[in-house]
This record gives structure tokens, sequence and C-alpha cells, in this order.
């Protein structure tokens, strides 16, 4: 087969030649006695070769046109593998898989040796992600700036049901996708004293590059994703080594280590650790020294910044930036002090991701003060500055009752301020930042999130995107707003049934896998509804489960009431220290267990959880679900980007006014979106009566029995109190609201039942929405930041497509 992309045709026969090659000279192994990783590990150095070239393309071309650059500066990658997703940018699926057939090996089981890469919790992470495969699909030149972390997001297991992490060790086998770039290191110091305009330090590490490429659609573009690994100053302390004392002679190593060993694993939450603010501080510095030196080697003034670098704030974790580009542009290149505060403005934009209390960033001014002494001064002239120019009072400024807040800094500091939905940027206008929104008017926009169809789609559901382009062409895949194009075959009968058969496919596939790695049978036809996602109180993991034993209780009662067969699917990790969310995921493997074993309803319900989800997960599971829950209490789910993946792959929703599934529905239409629940506003108002959740629960014969249920021990019989604390919960603390919205979520689930049951209706509603998610690439997301923060063009206008 002749595959031809724009840097060099590849045949299967050179790539062959290729992989070979890189078995043999790189890896020093015989094809006689090669692995699965071997080959793994050769494919991925020839793909690899494959990026080079476009890459040094992009880079040349970047210099050449004088382009402005975008800097993407997150504490969070959530990558997951690669080396699929780089054959499919490139258009080398299908060689590569004559390559491994030719070799004796399955190219799944190559794709699925490689280790997730998860430096990142969640949603914030992935749309990183997402946003830099984008940004190369559209040719917009960009660098994203994150940690190496040696241990990404922890792995889960379980134990008698309950959570149990260990550590994730991504790094042990060498990362194939990696370019380390020893010249590339900058100091970054630490605590010291703050000296008449500078900073003398007293401890400091190395940051040094690691670069890896990151390849758009079609390979036309590529971009970098340079990572930060922690390096001592001197390696060792030789003095000491003489002298006998062989740990402390290491320590200048192991202090370093210790800032890029780990990732912290809480998602819309932080601790106010002295470790995570250094993290902060040195992606955020090693970035700025980095794209301050690239600016020099091209111009020579420093006033031109902001026409040729912008730089964008991930939440508050890198909001230290402010400071730090104003100490870098004043005490190092001696720019004066408004000067370089105009500078930095207009150069830094700021993503808020959350309003969540207890997600924003706030550093004691002590804690500050000491890790970094210098930015807290500039900190508190920033502070100054602003009070006297916009004439407020003190409980509007960055620093209030002793200690530093981030989102106002990052605010301040910002030209530009966005949310990430439509209802997140109005209530971020309308709470967290009403009185700077007053002050700054038409600072705070909208850029609802994104994700790109090269992965969500095309990668993770062969079935149904060879369906999509056998209908419509492949347009949509560089270009989603093509899918709408499918719309018509809503009303074909023909479509709807191989539309079917792509999510059956699917379906057993996810059935093989449930029965292999848990040992739990699953019927494909059953209806496949899957709440995946971190486990929070606020995402309500808990009203599903308690929806599920409502459900399984009243099978019980009318097994033959005309039920539709559903298997519930959970996934999801929680913080290690978040011991409600612990209780959840314990009761939600309890409960499993009862309802798997059951007689009664063995097939009418069952309930499954995996352990360990992550990036591969959601790629096995999002293709096969009939059903996506997005169930948040409204107001509190900025966006949600899960929910976008669903919609794409043609899931059903049953969903809150929330986030982005406000925007789902209005795209997809009101009439194929189950809506339940109270409104951002009625939860608000609701709250109010201390007795919501009492009053809810006793106008609730449904949840009555629910709780009794769990209370009774019914769900953990050798343990009967295990539950006491969680259902005294649900009826003294709800502040999520479970109980209010309750009977409405029942209720949706009912209408969700009788539309299964109707084969044919289900099918056309599936289809309109996948043929209504064109919104929902993030190329359209980054087309918006482009236009409207970054002020940025593509390098590929006017250039040919080259399909
Ligand atoms: C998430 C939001 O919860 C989610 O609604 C949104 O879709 C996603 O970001 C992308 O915009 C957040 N993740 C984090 C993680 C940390 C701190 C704040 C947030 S908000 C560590």
């Amino acid at each position: 087969m002749n595959m031809t992309t724009n840097m060099r045709p590849v045949s299967s026969a050179a790539l062959k030649q290729a992989v070979e090659q890189h078995l043999t000279y790189t890896l020093g192994k015989d094809a006689g006695h090669a692995s699965v990783y071997d080959w793994r590990m050769a494919l991925s150095f020839a793909i690899r070769d494959c990026i080079v070239e476009p890459w040094f393309r992009a880079t040349r071309s970047t210099y050449e046109g004088q382009r402005k650059r975008v800097y993407y500066l997150s504490m969070e990658f959530l990558i997951g593998r690669t080396l699929e997703d780089a054959m499919i940018n490139l258009g080398l699926l299908e060689a590569a898989r004559d390559v491994a057939n030719e070799v004796g090996f399955d190219l799944r089981e190559i794709i699925e040796d490689e280790p997730d890469a998860a430096l990142g919790n969640g949603g914030l992470g992935r749309l990183a992600a997402c946003f830099l495969e984008s940004m190369s699909t559209i040719g917009c030149p960009a660098f994203g700036y994150g940690i190496r972390y040696e241990h990404g997001l922890f792995r889960q297991r379980f134990e008698g049901g309950q959570q149990v992490e260990t550590p994730e060790d991504w790094l042990t086998l060498p990362h194939p996708w990696e370019f380390a770039r020893p010249e590339s290191a900058y100091e970054i110091g630490f605590k010291g004293e703050a000296v008449d305009g500078g900073w003398r330090p007293a401890e400091s590490v190395v940051a040094s590059a690691y670069d890896m490429p990151v390849i758009g659609w079609q390979g036309r573009w590529a971009n970098t994703l340079r990572l930060w690994g922690a390096k001592p100053t001197t390696l060792f302390d030789l003095e000491r080594f003489n002298s006998g004392d062989y740990a402390a002679a290491a320590e200048p190593e192991a202090l370093a280590r210790t800032l890029s060993r780990v990732l912290y694993p809480d998602d819309t939450t932080y601790q106010g650790k002295e470790l995570r603010l250094k993290q902060e501080f040195f992606l955020t510095s090693a970035a700025l020294q980095d794209i301050l030196r690239r600016f020099r080697t091209e111009y020579d003034d420093l006033a031109k910044l902001p026409t040729k670098v912008a730089i964008q704030m991930n939440d508050t974790h890198p909001a230290i930036a402010g400071p730090e580009l104003i100490r870098l542009l004043t005490d190092v290149h001696g720019m004066e002090w408004s000067q370089a505060q105009e500078i930095a403005r207009a150069t830094l934009g700021y993503t808020n991701h959350t309003l969540l209390p207890e997600a924003l960033e706030r550093w004691s001014t002590w804690l500050m003060g000491n890790v970094l002494p210098r930015h807290m001064q500039i900190i508190e002239r920033i502070d100054d500055d602003h009070r006297r120019a916009t004439k407020r009072p003190a409980h509007v400024g960055i620093v209030r009752n002793n200690e530093v807040q981030m989102g106002e800094l990052a605010f301040i500091m910002s030209h530009k301020v966005n949310g990430v939905s439509a209802l997140h940027s109005d209530l971020v206008k309308k709470t967290v930042f009403h009185d700077l929104n007053e002050i700054h008017p038409g600072r705070i926009i909208n850029q609802t999130n994104g994700v790109t169809p090269r992965r969500w789609l095309k990668l993770a559901n062969p079935p149904l995107a060879t369906l999509i382009s056998d209908k419509i062409g492949e347009g949509w895949i560089g270009d989603l707003e093509q899918i709408k194009t499918l719309e018509p075959f809503a009303k074909d009968a023909d479509f709807r049934r191989d539309f079917r058969a792509a999510k059956r496919t699917n379906k057993v596939a996810l059935s093989n896998w449930v029965g292999e790695t848990m040992g739990v049978k699953i019927d494909p036809d059953a209806m496949f509804d899957v709440q995946i996602k971190r486990i929070h109180e606020y995402k309500r993991q808990h009203l599903n489960i308690f929806e599920t034993i409502a459900l399984w209780h009243n099978m019980r009662e009318n097994p033959n009431a005309g039920w539709a067969p559903r298997v519930k699917i959970f996934g999801g990790k929680s913080a290690p220290g978040y011991a409600v969310a612990k209780e959840i995921i314990h009761l939600i493997n309890d409960v499993a267990s009862v309802i798997n074993s059951d007689p009664v309803t063995k097939d009418l319900l069952k309930v499954v959880y995996p352990p360990n989800y992550n990036v591969s997960m959601a790629e096995r599971v999002i293709p096969a679900t009939d059903l996506s829950e997005q169930i948040s209490t409204a107001g509190k789910e900025a966006s949600g980007t899960g929910n976008m993946k669903f919609t794409m792959n043609g899931a059903l929703t049953i969903g809150t006014l929330d986030g982005a599934n406000v925007e789902i529905r209005e795209q997809v239409g009101p009439e194929n979106f189950f809506l339940f629940g109270l409104t951002a506003d009625e939860v608000v108002k609701h709250r109010r009566n201390v007795r919501h959740a009492r009053d809810a629960i006793e106008a609730s014969q449904n949840m009555q029995s629910v709780l009794q249920m769990i209370v009774e021990g019914r769900f953990s019989p050798s343990d009967p109190d295990r539950y006491h604390g969680l259902v005294d919960r649900a009826w003294n603390h709800d502040h999520y609201l479970v109980a209010a919205d309750f009977d409405s979520y029942y209720d949706a689930q009912r209408k969700v039942d009788a539309l299964y049951l109707d084969p044919d209706a289900w099918e056309e509603q599936a289809v309109l929405n996948t043929a209504r998610s064109g919104f929902f690439s993030s190329d359209r997301t980054i087309r918006g930041y482009m236009a409207d923060i970054w002020e940025t063009e593509s390098a590929l206008v006017g250039e040919e497509s080259l399909t």
C-alpha cells in the first residue's frame, strides 16, 4: 500500500524498513527475539522520524515569517498515549498495521503497550492536551510549557471496594517521544532576600528542557510541548562525600528532584503546600526565561513583546507569571516599572476554570514572602498601583487577610480573562470577579471549551468514523462543522441501522473487556449508562448511585414493568485525602456487588466500576456509551469536556443546566437531551431554606427507601453502620442538593427507559447528537482564543490542503 504524507511517501515497505532499522540499531534487538515492547519502541522511533521534518519546517517558517507565538503555561498536560495519535495524524495507521502483521504482531497490542502520560488530574489537563493538538492542526505557532513529573497521577486499585493508590511510573521505561535538551537550562531561585531592586535567592535548582513534538492533522504543522525537569545546580557535595557523609553529599540532588517528582493529585482543590508553590514558580520562571531568551534572539526591543508573544495562564497555577515577568523586565533587563507592568499585561491572558471556593488559590503572605521575597514586594506594588488607579477600597485587592489572592493577581495582570462555557463566564462576571468586572468592563470574555475530534472520534471510534467518512467524506476530521451534513441521515432507516451497528461493535468490545478484566458479564444489548470523571460531591456520583438503588428496588418489586435493561458504568479517581469522595466510591462498589449477584434482576441491571480510569479507558468507554451522565449541581461544573466527547460519539445526555451542558442542549436541540434539576439561580434560592434536604426527602417515597436501605446495611451486611455518616449528610448537610433533584432525575431516567425501548426513535436522536456536535471541536475554541485573546493568525492560511 502506498501512503503519501506531505513530507515523504511512506509505503508499508518503507515503514517496515525504518522500523527494522530502529529495532536493530537503536534498540540493538534481533527481530527473532523482539518483544511487543521492542516493536513498540521501534515503531515509535520510526513514526517520530516522520514528525521531525514538519516540526523543523514549522519552526523555520515561524522564524522566517517573524510570527507571533503562543505560549500555553499549564501545570497539567493529560496526554494519554501518543503513538496511535501520531500515526493517525500522519496517515500512517494502515501502513503500520501492515508492518505489525508482517512481523507477527497485532497493531492493537503494540499500541496498548504504551503507558499513558498521565501528567494531569482531569478536565483541565486534558483540555491543555486537546489545545496543543488543535494549535498544531490549525497552524498556530505555539509552545506548551509544563513540568516533566516523574510520577503522573497515581494508579487506583480497589481493595474491598475501597480506593487504594499506588505510584505511577511512566518514566521507568524509556520515553520515545521526548528529546532531552540539556543545553536549554535555566536557574530557578527560591527564598533568600529581596535587595533593593533585586533578589538574592538562598536556594536554586536548574530547570532542564525536554521537548515533545505535537503533530497536527495531516502532518501539516507541528508545535512543541516543552516539559521542565528539575536538576541540582551542583550535582554533588564532594567535600562531604570525601569525609564519608554519603547521604548528605547527595542532598542537593535529592532536594532538586523533589520539585519535578510528583503531580499533586487534587482536582479543583488546593492544599496551600510550599512544594506546590515552588513547582508553580519553577514552571513559570523557566518558561518566561526561555520565552525572553527566544524573543531576544529575534528582536532587540522588549517593548515589542506583546506583538510577538502571547502567554496564556491555564488557571491561576502559573499566575506568578505576572510578577515574574515584571521582575525579569525590570530587575534583569532594566525596564522601567510602569512600562514593564503594561507590557506584562498586554502579553498575558488568564483562563478561569472554576468558581469553587476550595479551588481558588490563596497563599499566605508569610509563605509567599518566604519562598519568593522579591515577588511579594512586586505583588504589593501591583496591588497599590491598582488600588490607586481605580480608587477602590481594600476589599477588592490582591492582598487580603494576609493572603495573596491568585485569581485577583491573574485578573489584574491580564488583558483578557476568559471563562470556559457561556454560563460559567456569566457567573464569573457576577460572582468571583464582580467588582473587578465593573472596574475593567470587557476584560472578561467567554471561550467555550472543546475537544479534538481526531482523538475523540477518529481514533477512539473507528467504526463510527468510517461510517461518517463513507457518508460525507473525510472533511469533518479537520473541520468538524462539516459533520452537520450528516443530519438528513437521521431520517434514513439504513443509516440508523449502520449507526446502531457501529455502536454495537463498540459495546461488544467493551463487554468483552469488562468480562476479561473484572469477571462481570454484561449484555451489549442493555443500555450502557456511563458516568466517568473525577469523584467529587459537586459532580454527584452519589445521586447516580442513589437512583441506581431506587431503580433496583423498584425492579425487584415489579420485575415485569417493562424496564429497559441497563448497565451502570462508573469510572474515576478520588483525591487521596478526600474522605467523602472515597466513601462514595466504597458505596458504589458495595452496591455493585449486591446488585450483580441478585438473581431477580440479573437480566435487568448491572453495575460496573473498572478501576484506574484514565485517558485510554475513556477512549474505550465513550464510543460504547448510550447514555452520558452530566448531573452536577447547576452552577458548579465550569464546563465539562467529557460531555462533549459523548455527544460527538452519539450518546444521549441526561443532565442539568450546568457548564457546557447548556450549550450542548442548545446545539443538539432540547428534544434530543434529557434535562432535569434545578437551575443555577434556583440552586442559590433553594439553599436559603435550611430544611431543603429534609423537605425533599420527606416528600419522596423513593428517596426515603434508598436512604433506608443504605442505613440498614443492605449493601454492607458485614458492617451495617458503614454508611451512617453518609446518610446523615444526605439529610442534614446536602450542600449539593441531591435530595432536591432526586425525583426530577428519577423521572427523567424513566423517560430515558421509554426511548431506549424504541430503538428507531433512540437512534434518530443519537445521530442528531453526533451531527450537531461540530461546535465542540477544540479547533473552534482555539480559533476563538487566537482572534479574541492572542491576536495571532494561522501560519497555514492560503496553503494548499494536502488531502
Ligand atoms: C476543570 C473544571 O472543573 C471543568 O468543569 C472544566 O471542564 C475543566 O477544568 C476544563 O476547563 C478544572 N480542573 C481543575 C483542576 C485544578 C484546579 C482547578 C480546576 S477547574 C487543579
